[in-house]
């Protein structure tokens, strides 16, 4: 060997044993808002088992459910993951969109009617552009998964047109949009997280709140008192599987590919299986005295009506562009 071949191969060893013997850590932790009783907790359960599986041990992820990493504070995961405080997390688009201005897109009131509509908009190109919005901030997005629907209870009446929201304080989450929706309606919103909203509504100290269906049923919101229930489905929250690009990085290309894959197969998974529960869901709420409404054309056009002021809003802060994207993706649907 001349000394050039050799410095040449002695390179090529350090840099190869270097990739080889990455430093993984012995868990990697996974971050939830809500726990395995629920959709949310199961797609996140889904994805660490498959990765265990396919990785035969060597990638070992632990979850960290009602958002404890954060202190309870959900709208802080985002910060936390992309500081490499948190390695990994299920997050909602909600809880995020005070980091990512362009997730507020989902949250925009009945800019989507059905499930049709979330899918043409998360497997098309507004679905891509609000991906790359993630990365640019420090957090690599790997696949979509389903909070859902978002309807509204109240412990006081009936609602079916927006003056019925006149006054009712109504606990809201992360964003600052959900302020102006609820504003626009006429009501009293309050943001508050996920932790203290079930006491809040305990002592009624607000009278409503919103949430999908099956988060209403296994939190057991009509035992708080919520015994009216408006099925408006005026947004839904996708969830994202995301890894901190901090962690990312240090994966070799074949397991980052299996952890994208994991979360992209866990995700189908979790949203078949909570469309597929709905149903049933609805009628065990029923069951429990909940006096559940249904909108008809008209009163869902005067909630549309109301709320017009929300895209004006925030449609230049979300990208005209993308919200754009996302309107002609609903409507060749
Ligand atoms: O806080 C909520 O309402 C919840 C659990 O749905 C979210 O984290 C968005």
């Amino acid at each position: 060997l001349n000394r050039r071949t050799f410095m040449a191969a002695a390179a090529a060893t350090l840099l190869f044993s270097s990739v080889a013997n990455a430093q993984y850590k012995d868990e990697y932790t996974v971050s939830t808002v809500l726990p395995s009783a629920f959709p949310w907790g199961q797609a996140a359960d889904k994805w660490v088992e498959l990765v265990k599986e396919r990785s035969e041990g060597r990638i070992n992820m632990k979850i960290y459910s009602n958002s404890q990493l954060v202190s309870g504070d959900q709208t802080k995961e985002f910060s936390a993951m992309r500081s490499g405080l948190i390695d990994m997390a299920v997050g909602s688009t909600i809880n995020w969109s005070p980091q990512v201005p362009e997730l507020n897109l989902f949250s925009l009131p009945f800019l989507m009617p059905d499930n049709a509509a979330i899918d043409a908009i998360t497997r098309g190109e507004a679905g891509k552009a609000v991906f790359a919005a993630i990365e640019k901030r420090g957090v690599t997005p790997l696949a979509w998964g389903e909070n859902g629907f978002r309807e509204l209870s109240n412990s006081k009446r009936t609602i079916s047109q927006p003056s019925d929201l006149d006054g009712l304080k109504i606990r809201v989450v992360g964003s600052p949009l959900f302020q102006d929706t609820f504003t626009a309606l006429g009501a009293n919103p309050t943001q508050m997280s996920w932790a203290d909203a079930k006491p809040a509504l305990t002592t009624g100290a607000v009278d409503g709140q919103e949430n999908p269906l099956s988060v209403f049923d296994v939190a057991r919101i009509d035992q708080v008192g919520q015994t009216h229930l408006t099925l408006w489905h005026y947004m839904a929250d996708p969830l994202v599987f995301a890894v901190s690009n901090r962690v990312w990085s240090q994966f070799s290309p074949e397991d980052q590919e299996l952890l994208k894959q994991a979360a992209i197969d866990a995700g189908q998974w979790e949203i078949e299986k909570s469309r597929a529960e709905l149903d049933a869901t609805l009628a065990a709420i029923k069951e429990r005295g909940v006096e559940v409404t249904e909108l008809t054309q008209e009163q869902h056009d005067a909630f549309v009506a109301a709320t017009q002021s929300v895209y004006e809003k925030w449609t230049p802060r979300i990208g005209e562009d993308l919200v754009k994207q996302a309107q002609k993706a609903v409507a060749e649907r």
